[in-house]
């Protein structure tokens, strides 16, 4: 490509080449431009909001330069690309994490200061992307720090969500949600208006044969509808690899409406075709491992993994490389199976375009994709309906049809006598009515399957995917366990205690390779260490106690044990046995004598999470957390003893506040129920302990920093089934302690006994599914050690300095590592 540039006009170009600031004066030169002329301000009337922009902008600039280097490097080595597959990505903010990474903060921190502004006030005004539910939007994003961090060739395929997942208002004790429109003003995306795609629904198949007297099939008619590019840079850690995230926004294919009904005086017609198209990019659906089934979802999934297939193969075919090098090329890995119709279209896409034969475009595809899979719940296991399909996607249906046939005839020759077997392992499950089982279809696509816990993939390989193991072997199961960014979630969200390690263990080489925070054991019995290590914690927990003030005018006292529990509400994450926990505690208070109670150690409960706007019981949880805090806040028996808190709208930005301010975290899924989790890894390496249950992630947490740094209880998985059978078919009554908390509750203490009704009633009288009546009464003693533990305060920070000296292991760098070498077979490309 350089060649081709003529000599003199190259020289011209590289003469006024935009280098971007290298110190305070040329970032302040930068902002100063970006108000007058992108934002056509002035210093008279340049508020936060838009010093925010114009910071982000100089920022951005600067960014897009490394992108494009970074991009064309890529091309010129032609080196082998990961393209990661997520219908999520919950980024968070951009800036903070932008100015750390290229480490201009402290630049842009003199240079905002100088013209008028503080650094955090102008970091305040982003809005958070919040383009996912949970953790594995979460998740998706740590990687893509990693995989630029790691100078890894990758980009991210997503959609472009007019609305993240909703704001969360808490109204009179309820969760009301609210639109997030985050999108007013968002400096951190370009859009490709010339990269687009057309991508076709519904129609018919019809059936032809070539000049060869081949047959091929020919998708015809139905509607198409138009993607749209729109890229975001995302910054690798002290590296100018900068990598791609795409995010692919819908509109009507035509661009326009209807002029012919505007004339006619149709107006509200006229734009309904746009209106439609632009609804598929529209708004993120709010469910956390909750599978809904929605015509528009599945139209959502085909539209961007079409689009990013096309993306992929138009890339591909550059090189004018022979097809079967495409998976030398390219590894696609799908983040859970919400794009596993990838696998089908992209085998669509070799034998209906390309020309290719059946079983050489099979072994294409299948040597090409990897499945990540981030939950064994049966609710959450994706199946859509035969006629579904047949409507929206008739020729994807005919192809899986065929994978499934010469997936079972080739079943059915290594297991002749086990005529169940095809049912069970069949891609089509023969209900009433079919359905086509996604998970199925990923992992039979793929060459490699992955749970993110060890626990957790070796339950999907002795239960849910236990015929699959069988016909394939264990070879093709394998575990990576999940990791979290150290950048985000210590250097960025804890400034004072990344300083203090970075002066421990050698500056902040830590952020690049986190197993050197061992180096921070030979400190744990240094007084002074741990004294600033103590201090560091006060100040974060004051910084809490004051937001929490801010937003709702409650005092809690930082001195006062911080047990935090903040994810998605749900069932089997269990915020009932936490508050339930909360109602015994404050039973207990009530009952003491003055003295007794001079002796307790103060908490504070704090909660956060969404509930999806459809999960009642969820949304009981909440209500009940409410009505609780209402209570407990303001009887003078309690004072500082014990407040319950619930944090409105907790999202990524919040959790940065929080996580860093937390003595204790929850983590109390049944056992067995919480494929991994990824906030216990955060928690942990901003120095709090876990209260937890063996499950997920908590297991190898405990592994690596020693069962004396954490508090475990309850249930364990393997007696998880027995036990519920005992529910059911035997006799099960509710544990003591847990009785006198439903007593509480029936008798109006919390509000209205009927509204609590269904949660009392799911452990009394349903079975508890859940084990909350299990597990309350070692819940409540594991409770009772944390109390003693904490009066104990050099021991406590002890333990917790130990347990971040040993968390090496859960970065996400590590677990991008394991993707690289054992599903993805890529190397760094050196810079
Ligand atoms: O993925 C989850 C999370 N809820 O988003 N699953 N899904 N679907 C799991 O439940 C978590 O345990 C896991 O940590 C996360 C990322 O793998």
């Amino acid at each position: 490509v350089e060649a081709s540039i003529p000599e003199p006009q190259r020289e011209a170009w590289t003469k006024n080449q935009f280098d971007g600031f290298k110190n305070k004066d040329e970032f302040e030169k930068e902002v100063v431009r970006h108000v007058e002329t992108t934002l056509a301000r002035s210093m008279f009337n340049c508020d936060d909001v838009a010093a925010y922009s114009a910071t982000a902008l100089a920022f951005r600039d600067r960014l897009i330069k490394d992108w494009n280097k970074t991009q064309q490097r890529q091309t010129f080595t032609d080196s082998k690309r990961i393209y990661y597959l997520s219908l999520e990505f919950l980024m968070g903010r951009a800036l903070d994490n932008a100015m750390l990474n290229v480490k201009g903060k402290d630049i842009a921190k003199s240079a905002l200061d100088e013209l008028g502004f503080r650094i955090e006030d102008i970091i305040g005004q982003e809005n958070d992307a919040a383009l996912g539910n949970g953790g594995l939007g979460r998740l998706a994003a740590c990687f893509l720090d990693s995989m630029a961090s790691l100078n890894y060739p990758a980009w991210g395929y997503g959609l472009r969500y007019r609305y993240g997942i909703f704001k969360q208002e808490i109204i009179d004790g309820y969760q009301v949600e609210v639109p997030d429109y985050w999108l007013d003003f968002n400096p951190w995306e370009f859009p490709r208006h010339d990269v687009t795609v057309d991508i076709q629904f519904y129609g018919h198949v019809r059936k032809s044969q070539d000049a060869n007297g081949k047959t091929v099939a020919n998708w015809e008619g139905g509607e198409t509808v138009t993607a749209v590019a729109y890229d975001m840079p995302i910054p690798g850690y002290d590296t100018p690899s900068t990598n791609n995230l795409r995010l692919w926004s819908s509109k009507a294919a035509s661009g326009e409406f209807d002029f012919q009904k505007f004339n006619s005086g149709e107006y509200e017609s006229s734009v309904a075709d746009q209106q439609r198209a632009e609804t598929i990019s529209a708004v993120l659906y709010p469910n956390d491992n909750l599978d809904r089934g929605k015509e528009l979802r599945l139209k959502q999934q085909y539209f961007w993994v079409a689009a990013s297939l096309y993306d992929i193969v138009r890339r591909f075919k550059k090189s004018k490389r022979a097809w079967r090098e495409f998976p030398d090329q390219v590894a696609i890995q799908l983040n859970d199976t919400h794009p596993t119709l990838a696998v089908v279209e992209l085998q669509r896409i070799l034998i209906d375009k390309e020309g290719l034969e059946w079983d050489e475009a099979w072994a294409i595809v299948t040597a090409t994709f990897g499945y990540t899979n981030h939950t064994v719940l049966p609710e959450a296991l994706e199946k859509w309906p035969v006629g579904l399909f047949q409507h929206l996607l008739p020729r994807h249906l005919q192809i899986i049809y065929d994978i499934n046939l010469f997936f079972l005839q080739s079943v059915e020759k290594r297991f002749p006598d086990d005529r169940d077997m095809l049912s069970r392992v069949s891609i089509i499950e023969e209900s009433q009515p079919k359905m086509v089982r996604m998970a199925y279809l990923a992992i039979v696509g793929s060459h490699k399957v992955n749970g993110v816990a060890e626990l957790h993939s070796d339950l999907i390989q002795t239960t849910i995917f236990k015929d699959f193991v069988k016909i394939y072997g264990a070879d093709k199961f394998t575990n990576v366990t999940n990791g979290i960014t150290p950048r985000r979630w210590l250097h960025q969200a804890n400034p004072r205690l990344s300083e203090l390690i970075a002066s421990k263990t050698g500056g902040y080489d830590y952020l690049k390779d986190l197993t050197t925070l061992n180096k921070l054991e030979q400190y744990v019995d240094d007084k002074a260490f741990r004294k600033e290590w103590a201090e560091i914690k006060y100040a974060n927990k004051v910084r809490l106690a004051k937001y929490i003030k801010s937003t709702l005018d409650i005092t809690v006292n930082p001195a006062a044990l911080f047990d935090v529990q903040v994810k998605r509400i749900h069932e089997y994450k269990r915020q009932q046995l936490n508050i339930f926990g909360v109602i015994y505690r404050y039973l207990q208070i009530k009952e003491m004598s003055a003295e007794e109670r001079k002796k307790q150690a103060p908490r504070v409960s704090i909660f956060g999470g969404k509930a999806a706007p459809g999960y009642w019981m969820a949304k009981q949880i909440i209500h009940l957390i409410n009505n609780v805090g209402s209570v407990v806040n303001k009887d003078p028996d309690v004072g500082d003893l014990l407040k319950v808190i619930f944090l409105e709208d907790y999202n990524v930005s919040k959790a940065e506040i929080i996580i860093p301010a937390s003595d204790l975290s929850e983590h109390i899924s049944t056992a067995g129920t919480e494929a991994s989790g990824t906030s216990n890894m955060k928690f942990v390496l901003n120095g709090g302990l876990i209260i937890g249950t063996c499950d997920g992630a908590n297991i190898e947490i405990t592994r690596e920093i020693g069962q004396e740094n954490i508090f475990l209880f309850g249930t364990l998985s393997e007696d998880v089934e027995d036990l519920r059978h005992n529910h059911t078919y035997g006799k099960h009554a509710v544990d003591s302690g847990l009785q006198k908390v439903f007593d509480a509750i029936t008798s109006g203490k919390f509000g209205d006994a009927n509204d609590f009704g269904a949660l009392v009633s799911a452990v009394r009288d349903h079975g508890d599914y859940y084990l909350v009546s299990d597990d309350f009464q070692s819940y409540i003693d594991t409770q009772k050690m944390v109390d003693e533990e904490y009066k104990n305060q050099e021991e406590w920070v002890s333990k917790c300095i130990r347990s971040v000296a040993r968390m090496g292991f859960f970065s996400s760098d590590r677990c991008i590592n394991e993707y690289a070498e054992e599903i993805w077979n890529i190397e760094p490309l050196a810079v």
